[in-house]
């Protein structure tokens, strides 16, 4: 995609301290420093929330994998902890649902808007009503395609890109370079299937005896996974894949009862690796059915409510805060397994 090619060059020149002059936060940072000191008088503090807490809307994609639902509890908890008010709104997948939710945030007039967007197209006008309305935006998790890198403060998220790449590079390591390669990708036009696609896609480039030979959404869901895989093992060229790469674990998950059902050996059979890192892909490994995941962190909760109170406080912050993620082989798992918080 072109324009995506763009973003991804205007966010990397964008990879510097910036200075956030932001109308909502100021209000709220001088409002705050006229309240009375805890404790002193039980009137409400004069702001918009009789609590005077910063008030955060943040919309979630929805609940379609366990790496999701890891992130919305690790942004919900951490709400909490630092006391602030989230409002949560779940999208059920659908962007236009996203872009009611935003809306409804401005009418709020929430301090910071967060929210991870579904797909990558599509966020113009709404992120320019946002601006208008002087209410900071944070990314979290997804990257958007716009052309104005100023529609919003910061993206806090995984580089996708890399996490595709590490998934090419156990494939020619494990097969020495000799794959017939089924993908599952992930939701149609978001940023992780777009990416760990493209990631993928550059590292095989240099190896011509690994090819793809099916490739189809799973929907980052286990039912799609294990439906879309089920096509694949039944047409022609089913009995020809060495290999399955899913853009995340829950579709590996899905796939994996597939291949048993078709009377196959997952992880022996067909070598699969898939991104994520989430705790059942830990299992599958152990199990011998899951070769490889690469992990992706969902917990983004206190770098998200550290960029809110960053903002809050008028501190600079970072136009790109990337999470440092890991590599997972079979080997490792059971020892890995012991410390996984998600
Ligand atoms: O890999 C997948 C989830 O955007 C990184 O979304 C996230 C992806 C994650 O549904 O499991």
């Amino acid at each position: 995609m072109q324009t995506h090619g763009l973003t991804r060059r205007t966010l990397l020149a964008a990879f510097c301290l910036v200075g956030v002059s932001l109308a909502a936060c100021e209000k709220k940072a001088e409002e705050k420093s006229a309240e009375p000191k805890a404790g002193a008088t039980d009137a409400p503090a004069p702001n918009d929330t009789p609590s005077g807490k910063l008030r955060v809307g943040f919309s979630q994609i929805g609940a379609e994998s366990d790496w999701r639902r890891a992130n919305t509890e690790s942004i919900k908890s951490e709400a909490q902890n630092r006391g602030v008010e989230l409002i949560f709104a779940d999208a059920q997948q659908k962007q236009e649902n996203q872009i009611k939710a935003i809306r409804s945030f401005i009418q709020q007039k929430v301090d910071v808007i967060a929210f991870s967007p579904v797909v990558e197209t599509g966020w113009e006008p709404v992120l320019k009503e946002v601006k208008e309305s002087g209410i900071p935006v944070i990314l979290t998790d997804r990257a958007v395609d716009v052309s104005d890198p100023n529609l919003f403060v910061t993206f806090i998220g995984a580089d996708f890109v890399e996490e595709g790449r590490r998934a090419a590079n156990w494939v020619v390591k494990a097969t020495g370079g000799k794959a017939m390669v089924a993908e599952l990708q992930g939701t149609p036009g978001s940023a992780p299937a777009i990416d760990r696609k493209r990631g993928f896609e550059e590292v095989i480039k240099s190896h011509p005896e690994i090819k793809i030979i099916k490739s189809q959404s799973g929907e980052f869901t286990r039912a799609k996974g294990k439906e879309v895989m089920e096509t694949f093992l039944k047409g022609g060229d089913g009995p020809r894949i060495t290999v399955l790469y899913a853009h995340n674990d829950d579709m590996a998950l899905g796939a994996i009862q597939a291949i048993e059902e078709a009377g196959k050996k997952p992880g022996v059979d067909i070598k699969i690796v898939s991104i994520d890192g989430v705790r059942a892909a830990f299992d599958a490994m152990i199990a011998g059915k899951l070769n490889c995941t690469v992990e992706c962190n969902p917990l983004l909760g206190p770098q998200l409510f550290d960029a809110v109170e960053a903002l809050a406080a008028k501190k600079p912050i970072e136009k790109r805060i990337v999470t440092k993620e890991g590599v997972f082989e079979q080997a490792q798992a059971a020892e890995a397994i012991k410390a996984r918080q998600y």
